[in-house]
């Protein structure tokens, strides 16, 4: 091995090494409450990477939340479901609960990912 070569090699170890190590720390949970027709403690804004949201529902209607592809059954009073989702850096992303007419009533907004 010359020594370019081997300079190369510890470079790319390095790289590999910080982007390890920086991707589990951006990963964040999120706890989150759906109410009758809202949602309340959902961040305006995330850092990018993954990231999991666990909502419980505290309303008598069943909701749900979904974002990104991602979506759970809705649940009832006391449920509880998750989704973990990856946002990417600069990007918007519309959330809602799915249940019929509750996103038009208001179970929606933006989160945007920095
Ligand atoms: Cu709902």
């Amino acid at each position: 091995m010359t020594k370019r070569s081997r300079a190369l090699v510890l470079t790319a170890v390095c790289v590999g090494g910080l982007a390890a190590a920086a991707s589990p720390a951006m990963a964040r949970t999120y706890n989150i409450t759906a109410g009758d027709l809202f949602f309340r403690g959902v961040p305006k804004t995330v850092p990018a990477g993954t990231h999991t949201f666990v909502m419980r529902n505290t309303g008598q209607a069943p909701h749900n939340f979904a974002m990104a592809g991602k979506r759970f059954a809705p649940v009832l009073n006391g449920g509880v479901g998750r989704i973990t989702v990856t946002l990417r850096k600069g990007k918007s992303y519309n959330y809602l609960c799915t249940v019929p007419g509750h996103a038009q009533a208001g179970m929606k907004g933006t989160i945007r990912a920095r």
